[in-house]
């Protein structure tokens, strides 16, 4: 087996559960529209971007919009998901992700971001950890969604490691399925029914230590 040499991040539900803002933010948009949306659609959003994630709910809703008003309906969650975002504080990470990134930055690991959001460094700003990432790349930087390898592929090549040497940190189906296409070893973050796909699946960072992940991978 190739050795381990770097990690990269999922943000949202991995790092810190903005999960909650986005869905507070969705379902507010989605009863202005009259669509029915809750936790369970919610679920099929996680690393979704925000255009094909108001495609989707429209497309739950048997709706659509012109152009101008699916640009505004964007904007408009946007908006709401970012009032909630900035009342977050630094200690708001979730629990255990400092002290893992820190714990992997230790070991010489390389250390990157692959995250479907335009927000990504706004939240790695708020909560301290920017400077703890080699690389970022978010929804600002890629053409194509998970479960498309793309935002993993890009990583890998800025960080100059082959995928099979590297683990991906993935709380979302998309992401996991994602990481696998691209030939990256995986770890799902939450539960084990939905993230059947993944190496190993633990409930949070705070669970084990990267010398211990990477010794799971290993086994
Ligand atoms: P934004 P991740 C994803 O982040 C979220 O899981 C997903 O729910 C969201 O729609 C997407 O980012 C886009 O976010 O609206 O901030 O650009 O899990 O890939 O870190
Ligand atoms: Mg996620």
């Amino acid at each position: 087996m190739a050795p381990i040499k770097g990690f990269l991040f999922d943000l949202d539900g991995v790092i810190v559960d903005t999960a909650k803002f986005h869905f507070k933010a969705w379902q507010r948009l989605a009863a202005e529209l009259g669509i029915h949306f809750d936790e369970a659609d919610n679920e099929k959003l996680k690393g979704v971007s925000r255009k094909e994630s108001l495609e989707k709910i429209l497309e739950w809703g048997n709706t659509s919009l012109d152009p101008e008003r699916f640009e505004a309906m964007m904007a408009k969650k946007n908006d709401w998901y970012l009032e909630f975002v900035k009342e977050m504080s630094s200690d708001e990470a979730l629990p255990g992700a400092k002290d893992f990134l820190a714990a992997s930055l230790a070991l010489k690991l390389r250390v990157g971001l692959g995250s479907a959001s335009k927000n990504a460094e706004l939240i790695l700003n708020l909560l301290q950890i920017h400077d703890s990432f080699e690389c970022i790349i978010d929804g600002t930087k890629i053409t194509r969604s998970k479960p498309d390898p793309q935002v993993f592929s890009m990583g890998a090549e800025f960080l100059g490691i082959e995928p099979q040497s590297i683990v991906v940190f993935e709380d979302s189906q998309a992401g996991i399925e994602a990481a696998r296409a691209g030939g990256f070893r995986s770890v799902g973050i939450g539960d084990p029914k939905i993230l059947a796909d993944a190496e190993i699946v633990i409930s949070g960072l705070h669970q084990f230590s990267p010398s211990e992940i990477i010794n799971k991978l290993n086994f």
